[in-house]
């Protein structure tokens, strides 16, 4: 598939994805939906690829779902079609995803951050989720996602007002990972991908589904759920490569088996 919303290259075990519609400030509309869902999908086919950056092109990660594209939209037209329902593909992917955010993630953009595995912010990031000021709510797991990150006061505060926080009172609430200056955006971001890039690709997606897992269920389900994935991983060579690499001394050279 050639992609005309997004650009998508990948090298030594990482993808990186940018979203390509900087005219309109990256606005999600469903092709960008349908083209980023099918990249992933093909990331988590493909055995070179490891862990993915995702970023937006020009001074937004993605300023929300498309306005223009919904604002003639009927309910029957969002509720049969399930209008926007094929981010939960995107949500599925089972490699790591780091948010790249180097401008405004408001919204959708927001949401589409928070389905992530990690964000790493420009200084010059903007978070927000400002829907109430069109008449709507949050739609694409925001109020959920910012819930669990940042708990009811905060995220109360964000969805109810639809202010925009800057980057440094996203790191304060925990809604962002690391925050840097935004010329070393990219860098942080492809440097952190490298690090977790050098590892095995069934840990890396165990750690991704424990650690997703760990806000759904109670702390004895995870914890179970936990300790039955660790324990699987016993059946991998690279456990056996990781902990020998360790003992002798050396390096490990994961195989992803
Ligand atoms: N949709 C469509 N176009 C947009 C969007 C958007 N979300 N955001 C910006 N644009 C366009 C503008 O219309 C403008 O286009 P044009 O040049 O043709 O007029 C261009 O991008 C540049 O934008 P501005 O001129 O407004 O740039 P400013 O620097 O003045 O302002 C802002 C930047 C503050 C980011 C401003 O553009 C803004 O407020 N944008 C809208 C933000 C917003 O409300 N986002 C939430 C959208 S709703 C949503 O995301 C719901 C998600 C859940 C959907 C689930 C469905 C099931």
């Amino acid at each position: 598939m050639s992609y005309e919303t997004i650009t998508f290259e990948h090298n030594a075990r990482i993808a990186l994805v940018t979203i390509n519609r900087p005219e309109s400030l990256n606005a999600l509309n469903q092709q960008v939906m349908r083209e980023v869902a099918h990249v992933f999908a093909e990331i988590d086919r493909n055995p070179d690829i490891a862990v993915s950056v995702l970023t937006g092109e020009g001074r937004a990660f993605a300023a929300g779902a498309d306005i223009k594209e919904m604002q003639p939209q009927s309910f029957s037209d969002m509720y049969v079609d399930d209008f926007f329902g094929q981010w939960d593909r995107f949500a599925a992917c089972r490699k790591p995803v780091i948010a790249a955010v180097n401008g405004f993630a408001l919204g959708g953009g927001c949401e589409l951050a928070m389905m992530c595995d990690m964000i790493i912010a420009s200084e010059k990031a903007k978070f927000g989720q400002p829907e109430i000021k069109l008449g709507v709510t949050p739609g694409m797991g925001g109020s959920i996602r910012l819930t669990k990150a940042v708990g009811k006061a905060k995220a109360m505060d964000m969805v109810l007002t639809g202010r925009m926080i800057d980057a440094a009172e996203a790191d304060r609430i925990g809604l962002v990972s690391r925050v840097v200056e935004h010329d070393a955006l990219m860098d942080t971001a492809m440097g952190a991908a490298k690090e977790i890039a050098d590892y095995s690709i069934p840990s890396l997606m165990a750690a991704k589904e424990m650690v997703g897992r760990a806000l759904e269920v109670s702390t004895a389900e995870g914890v179970k759920f936990e300790r039955r994935l660790f324990q699987g991983l016993f059946g991998t060579a690279d456990q056996k490569e990781g902990m020998s690499a360790f003992v002798e001394k050396r390096a490990a050279d994961f195989k992803d088996k």
